[in-house]
């Protein structure tokens, strides 16, 4: 029988690769974001190619009207989720406490921890209902270790690694397996988003060394799904081999 995933964020990015590599093995998708032409030409790639069923979602995570008005009644045939992809999120500036931008504040907490909330409080319980599923999280190296000009993108990000855990907890009598994946540098928009469109300074950050692609990290989330129902993969740490934790990376 076919499976079935929602990934959040699948627009670009890690998201969108994990959709990409979810389909090549056979499972029918929902992909979620906020940029529905991204989401038509994905959904439309992604039939073509792999035959698999994809549906669109294309709704604000951080709003929790809109996240129950798309996630409570899936589209036929997805009345079972066997895994949920938590990606969305995103770093918003790069300053200290001192100089941060309330706005950029909001939105990493907003997207970052209470998004997740809102999606996870509704698919967890159709998956308590069928019975089980798998949730993914996508949390970061900043989930643990914590950078200067980056304290509440990590805050965030720790919400994560907190969250996973208690999810872990809370689903064990469910039989939810969680998985947290703390990825270092990947190469996405992610940097674009950080500094607000400058391409330069995004650009910047990956010079002189090899980052990981959201490709790696998709792979990663196949393996964590891929092994027998009495595993559970409770985290993975991913690193480009230039860098070896937040602070320390060696540019050529
Ligand atoms: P991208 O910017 O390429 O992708 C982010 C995705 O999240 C997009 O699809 C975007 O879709 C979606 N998204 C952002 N905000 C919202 C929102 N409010 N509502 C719905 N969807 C939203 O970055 P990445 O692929 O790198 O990021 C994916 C995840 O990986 C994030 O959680 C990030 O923190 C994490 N991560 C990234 C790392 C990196 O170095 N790149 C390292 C470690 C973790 P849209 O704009 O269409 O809404
Ligand atoms: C993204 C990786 O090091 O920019 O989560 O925080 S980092």
């Amino acid at each position: 029988m076919s499976k079935n995933a929602i990934v959040t964020g699948a627009t670009s990015g890690i998201g969108e690769a994990t959709a990409i590599a979810l389909a090549e093995i056979g499972y029918n998708l929902i992909i979620t974001g906020r940029r529905v032409e991204r989401l038509r030409h994905l959904k439309k790639s992604l039939e073509s190619e792999f035959g698999v069923q994809v549906e669109t979602l294309c709704f604000d995570v951080r709003d929790k009207h809109q996240c129950a008005a798309n996630l409570e009644n899936l589209p036929n045939g997805f009345e079972r989720i066997d895994v949920l992809v938590n990606n969305a999120g995103l770093a918003a500036g790069l300053e200290h406490i001192d100089q941060g931008d309330l706005h950029d504040w909001d939105a990493m907490i907003d997207t970052n921890v209470k998004g997740v909330l809102y999606v996870t409080r509704i698919i967890s319980r159709k998956m308590i209902e069928a019975g089980g599923g798998h949730i993914v999280n996508i949390g970061s190296i900043a989930g643990t270790e914590t950078y200067e000009n980056g304290a509440v993108y990590c805050a965030s990000k720790h919400a994560m690694h907190a969250l996973s855990q208690g999810m872990h907890i809370d689903f064990l009598r469910h039989g939810i397996r969680v998985t947290e994946i703390r990825p270092g540098m990947v190469e996405t928009e992610f940097s674009l988003v950080r500094f607000h469109g400058n391409k330069e300074k995004a650009d910047s950050v990956y010079t002189g060394l090899e980052p990981l692609t959201g490709e790696d990290i998709a792979d990663t989330i196949v393996w964590a799904i891929n092994q027998p129902p009495h595993v559970n993969i409770s985290e993975i740490v991913v690193m480009p081999n230039q860098q070896a934790n937040a602070y320390y990376n060696y540019k050529k």
